[in-house]
């Protein structure tokens, strides 16, 4: 009772709804806006995405804090950067499920917690009544569940389908007197983007438009020079583009082997004659590398029509059960990607296609159909967000903020977005934090490069021109600087600010030396 009138003070400044409303968060991986129709994409539908911007609201300046899967959930979860939640990286990180959660704090307020899907944080979930989730990446075809009792479940099937049913099959079950909030984790459009056999071929009569930058020098730009994630180089033929030199090769990918006889005939109707015309080719150079593009694309996409295919489910499952008008639908990616802008795949720069990540909701009587907004969110900003829908206190020490008031008459969003990457491994990408402002953006590399960048994104929005240490560029950098400083003590973000004290740089903005 206590906290029902919590809940009635705290959404005073938002319309009346009847109910808590139940909150359904569904996360990709790897999801590109580049390919999203609401976004503008031409490259293919997503009417599922599309539904939901279209009955609520696109996002079109989303960003995540930190480019990369475990680490961008354990944002989500905790509502606090990597440094605060201990989750920097993939490699070395193990999420400490003790800590404090909106998730938690939902479950406290009366709620039902689930996750369903990919989880990636190596540690167990805490804080839900309910989980079954894929253990590491997880796998496209047949998906091993880490259940809640410890066991492992494999369910025949392909990943989007085989999540989006389990979810449904939780909703079917729950105690339906209490208010929910389920996460979906989905695996697409996650490396090694396998598809579902019935997407297999559907973009085969389209070429695909290289992006303009696609044959990108990367000068000027240290970090850019020494990165692994190119689909020229790092793109691999068998294991990425399923063109494998010999049936024992085939037959020795783990992702492959574990079909099972009827989707093994499917998969191998469809990619065995392109792998016999790609051999007659006998492409080198560049038309290679635009070669194995337009496979990337037709490969991703597909996945991507799956992913979307499954959360027009999600809805329809809403509609149908009576449940659309009381519940938020909240889209993210853990982060954006990269579709052969700079020639690359994969993400994790501050670079605007990584950096940013598609993000709709619907929130109906409260987010008026149709809404398009362009603050500075951040996959950070969730947290708060539902739990101020939920009438539940946000703690103190979360650092995102809700996006609700941003989406009343009166809301104004932040000045600046603050990023830190740290893996310093796979693909190769130099550790970096940095800030983006409404036009610019300064970047500081660490560990593997020590440089700084900054762009004029107004000028450059493709990022492809450093301006730092440039003539004119003085004061604004001394300018922006000075907001990294903020941002840096803003977020606590200590590490930062003892590598630019400790790791001076001969071009140091004015005042740091
Ligand atoms: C795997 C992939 C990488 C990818 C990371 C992180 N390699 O290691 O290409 O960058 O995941 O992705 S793979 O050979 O295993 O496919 S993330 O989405 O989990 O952060
Ligand atoms: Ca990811």
């Amino acid at each position: 009772m206590r906290l029902f009138f919590l809940w009635l003070i705290l959404s005073s400044t938002l319309p009346v709804v009847a109910q808590r409303p139940n909150i359904v968060i569904i996360v990709s991986d790897d999801h590109a806006y580049q390919s999203i129709g609401a976004y503008g994409s031409k490259l293919m539908k997503t009417p599922g995405i599309d539904r939901i911007a279209n009955e609520g609201v696109i996002f079109r300046k989303a960003y995540v804090t930190n480019s990369i899967c475990g680490p961008s959930r354990a944002v989500l979860l905790t509502g606090k950067y990597s440094h605060k939640n201990g989750f920097r990286d993939n490699e070395h990180s193990r999420f400490d499920g003790s800590q404090d959660s909106f998730i938690k704090q939902l479950r406290a307020g009366g709620y039902l917690t689930a996750w369903i899907g990919k989880w990636h944080l190596e540690t167990k979930p805490q804080g839900f009544d309910y989980w079954q989730v894929l253990p590491g990446q997880g796998q496209y075809y047949n998906p091993d569940f880490i259940m809640m009792d410890s066991s492992i479940k494999r369910v025949e099937g392909y990943a989007s389908n085989v999540i989006e049913d389990a979810a449904e099959t939780w909703l079917d079950k729950r105690d339906e007197t209490k208010p929910f909030c389920l996460v979906i984790g989905h695996k697409a459009t996650h490396r090694t983007w396998l598809p579902d056999t019935g997407d297999m071929g559907m973009f085969d009569k389209v070429n695909f438009p290289l992006p303009h930058n696609f044959y990108d020098n990367y000068s000027g730009r240290e970090a850019a020079k020494v990165q692994d994630m190119t689909i020229s180089k790092t793109m691999i033929m068998g294991y990425d583009l399923k063109m494998f030199e010999s049936e024992e090769a085939e037959n020795k990918e783990g992702s492959i082997k574990r079909m099972n006889l009827a989707q093994r005939a499917k998969f191998d109707a469809y990619y065995k004659p392109i792998a016999a015309d790609f051999k007659a080719r006998n492409l080198t150079g560049n038309a290679l590398t635009e070669w194995k593009y337009q496979r990337y694309m037709k490969d991703y996409l597909s996945t991507a029509a799956s992913l979307d295919r499954n959360i027009a489910r999600t809805l329809d499952y809403l509609d149908k059960h009576n449940l659309t008008k009381n519940t938020i639908v909240i889209y993210l990616s853990d982060q954006g990607f990269y579709m052969g802008e700079h020639g690359w795949f994969d993400k994790r720069f501050i670079y605007e296609e990584s950096f940013r990540t598609p993000m709709v909701m619907r929130y109906p009587g409260v987010i008026k159909p149709g809404t398009v907004n362009n603050d500075f969110v951040m996959n950070l900003d969730i947290g708060p967000t539902v739990l101020q829908a939920a009438g539940v206190k946000i703690p103190k020490d979360m650092q995102g903020e809700s996006i609700l008031p941003l989406l009343q008459k009166n809301g104004r969003g932040r000045d600046v977005v603050y990023y830190h990457y740290y893996e310093n491994g796979e693909h190769s990408v130099s550790p970096h934090f940095g800030i983006k402002t409404k036009r610019y953006k300064l970047v500081r590399f660490y560990k593997r490069v020590s440089s700084w960048e900054l762009y004029d994104l107004q000028k450059d929005p493709h990022e492809m021109q450093n301006l730092y240490g440039k003539k004119g560029y003085v004061k604004i950098t001394t300018d922006l600087y000075r907001q990294l400083l903020q941002a840096l003590n803003k977020y606590e973000d200590g590490d930062a600010k003892q590598i630019l004290n400790d790791n001076k740089l001969p071009g140091d903005p004015k005042g740091l030396q």
